[in-house]
């Protein structure tokens, strides 16, 4: 028989032998074992296959968009999603009504599942959207969904898939204020898994009979916490510590029981305000890993003086899981402060000027990706598609780095800007443009301009600056109010400056890097 290339057959794979050993614990003291994880998933998927639900006339698969706190139940949800074949589609739990409403018209799934406290308000948006089945599913194991899953068997076949069959749905911010969907394969997050696990070590630990615990404290709403942290430790079948959120004091108390941490640069500027932290609450720990944002070099040496070890940064965004990574075989010497380190394997990595050639070494242009990770494209936008993939297949990363320079190896990138307007906040990807438009339509308002501005806590933080009608303009904090009771909360402006007017340059374009000159300590002190 042809072997399955759903990514859960491999997961499946990989489980303990000992399927009573402890797979997930959660700070309240429950213990799921690798055996609760496939009866919860099987009941899951089988009450999902009993649906019916097929594919699409142009063959996508049927979607299952959910919106939950993190949970073990909500891994469940997730393997349960890849067992029936369906497209998984993870949505931020800060979401607001408005957003939620524009993800569900996209993408127009099958079934939605949101918190219990959330379906009074959510299900008539997604009944408008044309998804038959509703329900909840909440962090205490209640709600809708497992009453429904409760009669079902514990045990499923899982679905075959091809490896180009869609598994998941990862919603962008995007450019031009819409999100988009970027649809990743199978095989797009099972050869990165498989890539991770073994250049990350998970593979080497568990040869060794050693047994890896990874403290989880992402969320599994976005592609770090979910596909990078879960299915490093679903693969490895190692043990998790699952925190529901991250809380500095929380994750020291669990590190001495921990081997693996991995986390946004925000996490660790936060361990680090925590005296708590030391070389001995750390003395089982092999790896800190970062990214989904840019590690100050001072953070990454305080952190190395404060605890021994040395944080591992890679690179990542959603259309392509990750690319490239710090070396975690080698020395501490080899992984390298202010780079994201070497294209992982099988990943092919180029950085190139505007006219497609290729840079030179420590000459920087435009990163751009190609490999078995990367994407097919976003969810029903052609366009949007044809214009960021090269004509030879490249990814634009968006990203604007070099390889080497300043006395660094060329194979190690780092990466120095952006070529699209982004703002990075604790991790988070904020789009300035779809903020403006938000602000913009405030009454009062004539134009907006948001920007991102140093933060000692997000790294970098959302800000605005707004000109006003002069016969009746808005107040500040009249704009942050209202932008509150629309959009999530980490995308509203942490500040907001009255102007008379913008600065333009001859072309009309608005002078973002001199508003970000102007406004540069307003969060951190120079
Ligand atoms: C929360 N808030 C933020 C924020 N997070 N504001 C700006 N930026 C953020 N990142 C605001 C909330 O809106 C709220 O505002 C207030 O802070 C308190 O909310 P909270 O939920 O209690 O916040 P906190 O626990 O402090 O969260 C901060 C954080 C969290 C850093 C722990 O943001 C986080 O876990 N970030 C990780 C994001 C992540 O997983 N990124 C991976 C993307 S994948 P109010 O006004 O309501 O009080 C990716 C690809 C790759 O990028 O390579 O990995």
């Amino acid at each position: 028989m042809k072997k399955s290339g759903n990514l859960y057959a491999l997961i499946e794979s990989r489980m303990p032998r000992d399927a009573a050993a402890a797979c997930i614990d959660t700070p309240d003291g429950l213990v799921y074992s690798w055996h609760d994880l496939r009866c919860g998933s099987a009941r899951i998927a089988g009450w999902l296959a009993s649906l019916g639900c097929g594919r699409d006339a142009d063959g996508a698969p049927p979607r299952i968009a959910v919106q939950v706190e993190k949970s073990p139940e909500a891994v469940m949800l997730y393997l349960a999603a890849l067992r029936a074949g369906f497209a998984y589609v993870p949505l931020n739990t800060a979401y607001q009504a408005a957003e939620i409403d524009y993800f569900l018209n996209d993408v127009r799934p099958a079934v939605f599942v949101c918190a219990p406290q959330r379906l009074a308000e959510l299900e008539p948006l997604a009944r408008q959207a044309g998804c038959a089945r509703v329900m909840s599913l909440g962090d205490g194991r209640d709600g809708t969904l497992l009453e429904a899953a409760a009669s079902f068997a514990d045990e499923f076949d899982t679905v075959p898939r091809g490896g180009s069959d869609l598994a998941a749905i990862v919603y962008t911010s995007g450019t031009t204020g819409r999100s988009k969907g970027a649809m990743l394969s199978h095989r797009n997050l099972a050869s990165n898994a498989r890539v991770l696990d073994e250049f990350w070590g998970f593979r080497e630990e568990r040869e060794a009979g050693g047994h890896d615990v990874l403290l989880h404290a992402l969320p599994i709403f976005h592609v770090h916490g979910l596909f990078v942290a879960l299915h490093a430790a679903l693969l490895a079948g190692a043990k998790m510590i699952f925190l529901p959120r991250f809380d500095a004091r929380q994750v020291i108390a669990a590190l001495p029981r921990s081997t693996v941490f991995m986390g946004v640069p925000t996490y660790y500027t936060r361990l680090l305000a925590e005296e708590g932290l030391d070389r001995h609450v750390c003395r089982h720990m092999r790896l800190f890993i970062s990214g989904s944002a840019p590690l100050l070099p001072e953070t990454f040496e305080a952190f190395r003086r404060r605890t021994g070890h040395t944080i591992l940064e890679r690179y990542g965004m959603s259309e392509t899981v990750m690319l490239v990574s710090n070396p975690y075989f080698g020395t501490a010497r080899d992984r390298i402060a202010g780079t994201v380190g070497v294209p992982l394997p099988g990943v092919e990595v180029r950085v190139v000027r505007d006219d497609g050639s290729r840079c030179n070494v420590g000459e920087i242009g435009q990163v751009q990706v190609r490999g078995p990770n990367v994407f097919s494209g976003y969810w029903r936008m052609p366009e949007k598609t044809a214009e960021e993939f090269t004509r030879d297949g490249w990814f634009r990363t968006g990203d604007l780095g070099c390889f080497g320079g300043d006395g660094r190896p060329e194979t190690y990138l780092s990466l120095v800007g952006r070529s699209k307007d982004l703002i990075i906040s604790g991790g988070y990807n904020v789009y300035p443009k779809e903020i403006e438009g938000y602000i913009d339509a405030l009454p009062g308002v004539v134009e907006s301009a948001v920007i991102g501005l140093p933060h000692p806590d997000y790294g970098e933080a959302v800000a605005a600056v707004v000109v006003g009608d002069r016969k009746a303009p808005p107040q500040p904090e009249g704009i942050v109010e209202r932008l509150r009771a629309q959009i999530a909360h980490f995308k509203v402006p942490k500040r907001v400056w009255l102007v008379d007017e913008l600065p333009r340059n001859s072309m009309g374009k608005v002078q973002k890097n001199l508003l970000r000159e102007r406004y540069a300590t307003a969060f951190r002190p120079a």
